[in-house]
């Protein structure tokens, strides 16, 4: 294993990696190696000292040269969804604590702007930082409240990145494809920092539509399950990624007739991989492994997982029993910030992380993804979006007394959000338009239907099965 306070996170930005030819490609704009080294150097040196700083994450090369000039400058990056509601931005600005904002600005941030010129250039050479230090902060949903910042370390990265080369024979000799949000894991960690830790140049598509993900000509793709379905719903871009060494799927469950006809279209299974903001990737198929329809393989050679019951005790690994699912390895998050309470409950009193997903594990070490603990985490598009906060947006109308929001069966996206809400509000298309001034657009619900009353118990407690 390689020792990660020693070797820089971002491998191929070191001096002696070679520099000249376009790496990373955004749309139509792109960057050499040694381009970004020094366009990201001049953001270092613009930010040098702070402790840490929002950047626009908006799927550009802007938003890959802040965050690659944050790492080299020690400097911690928290991403901003480019189109949260100015109450969630407020909170996420708030809650870090960030004095200095990358990239284009609303009018009201409130913060020190600084642009970033990716054509700027500088020389100076930093020394590389603490790998024990914040890299990123991650804002994600839990059930109630407002998004909490996941904190994760370089070495965490480095660890999560250095097992799937790993277990996907990921290397430099790959074209990375793919159009994920640049605020999330899935598409800056693995997508933008596993190009720049591994090698492989990046090929990012703005937006991840079938189209162009078949002109890309990648050998290695990521997407989540509704990338992947709207993929298999325009056959010819999925057998133009028949020439694709590896398809990879993760954030959400991938449904089998996705994973069926995938398959028959590319002539190659996809690889499932299971993750979480506050783990990070910790499970995976192998490229050169089983590929089990339903099942997302086995941990990362440093992870280790468990079940438990809801008393604490194992659950057989046998196929068929269903637990807790339960994390642990160095790849885990430092903490959510500046709540340790609520970090403390999500480990168990021996120190293993409660992933809240219902798993089950078989006699070689196969896991199956089941399901979440509570209703109220919704997948929806691969989006995580906590029932909580968009209740609370919804109960912020003058109209609505009550509000439950819960995730519907949808066959595009996974889940669809659908809220219900009691109170004088004319039709649902009001309230549709009153949370689009508060919530980022995936957390929007679909759909708000009106009802006399909200299903309870005789506890009072809103029976969201019932809706
Ligand atoms: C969407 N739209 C809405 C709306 N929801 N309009 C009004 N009200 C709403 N509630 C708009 C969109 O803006 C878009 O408009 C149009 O409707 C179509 O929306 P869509 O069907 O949702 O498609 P799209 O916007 O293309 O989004 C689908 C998607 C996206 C798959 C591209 O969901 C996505 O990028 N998901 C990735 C999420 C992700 O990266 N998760 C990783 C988390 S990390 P217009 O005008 O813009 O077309 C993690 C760890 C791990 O989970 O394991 O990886
Ligand atoms: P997030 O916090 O956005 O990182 O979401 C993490 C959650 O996504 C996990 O707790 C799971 O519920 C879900 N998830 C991620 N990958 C998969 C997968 N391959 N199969 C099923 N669920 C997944």
């Amino acid at each position: 294993m390689k020792d990660h306070n020693q070797s820089p996170l971002l491998t191929a930005l070191s001096a002696d990696a070679p520099v000249d030819g376009a790496f990373v490609r955004v749309g139509d704009a792109s960057m050499s190696l040694g381009e970004l080294r020094a366009a990201a150097a001049a953001v270092a040196d613009r930010i040098a000292g702070a402790d840490r700083v929002a950047v626009n994450a908006t799927a550009s090369l802007e938003t890959i040269v802040a965050v690659v000039g944050c790492l080299t400058a020690g400097v911690t990056a928290v991403p901003v969804p480019p189109d949260s509601g100015p109450a969630e931005r407020r909170h996420v600005l708030t809650d870090s604590g960030v004095r200095l904002w990358l990239g284009d600005a609303p009018e009201d941030v409130g913060l020190l702007v600084v642009p970033i010129d990716v054509s700027a250039r500088s020389a100076t050479s930093y020394p590389e930082p603490d790998a024990e230090s914040a890299a990123l902060i991650v804002y994600t949903s839990g059930t109630t409240g407002a998004p909490k910042g996941v904190v994760l370390s370089r070495a965490a990265i480095a660890a999560c990145l250095d097992a799937l080369s790993e277990m996907w024979a990921w290397t430099a000799e790959d074209t990375l494809v793919h159009g994920l949000p640049l605020f999330h894991v899935h598409g800056l960690v693995l997508g933008v920092l596993g190009a720049l830790r591994v090698g492989s140049p990046l090929r990012h598509t703005v937006r991840p539509k079938p189209a162009a993900y078949a002109e890309a000509r990648g050998s290695l793709y990521f997407g989540v399950p509704t990338v992947w379905s709207r993929v298999c719903a325009e056959p010819s871009a999925a057998r133009a990624l028949g020439s694709a060494r590896l398809l990879v799927s993760g954030s959400a469950p991938l449904p089998l007739p996705v994973f069926e006809k995938l398959s028959g279209l590319t002539g190659a299974a996809p690889i499932e991989r299971y993750g979480m903001s506050e783990t990070l990737i910790t499970l995976s198929t192998r490229y050169d492994g089983e590929r089990r329809p339903g099942w997302v393989g086995s941990p990362l050679s440093t992870v280790q997982t468990r079940l438990r019951d809801d008393r604490g005790a194992p659950v057989p690994h046998d196929g068929e029993s269903l637990g807790q699912l339960q994390v642990t390895g160095p790849t885990l998050f430092d903490g959510y910030l500046g709540l340790p309470a609520k970090t403390a409950e999500s480990f168990t009193e021996d120190g293993w992380f409660r992933t809240g997903d219902i798993a089950v594990v078989d006699a070689g070490g196969f896991h199956r993804i089941v399901g979440r603990e509570s209703v109220d985490l919704i997948k929806s598009g691969g989006y995580r979006i906590g029932a909580g906060e968009v209740e609370q947006a919804l109960l912020a109308h003058p109209g609505v007394r009550e509000a439950a929001v819960v995730g519907v069966p949808d066959d595009d996206l996974g889940q669809r959000i659908v809220a219900y809400v009691v109170g004088d509000v004319g039709d649902g298309a009001a309230v549709s338009d009153f949370v689009a001034g508060t919530l980022s657009v995936h957390k929007r619900p679909r759909e708000v239907r009106v009802l006399e009353a909200l299903p309870r118990n005789a506890m009072g407690k809103v029976q969201k099965n019932l809706l």
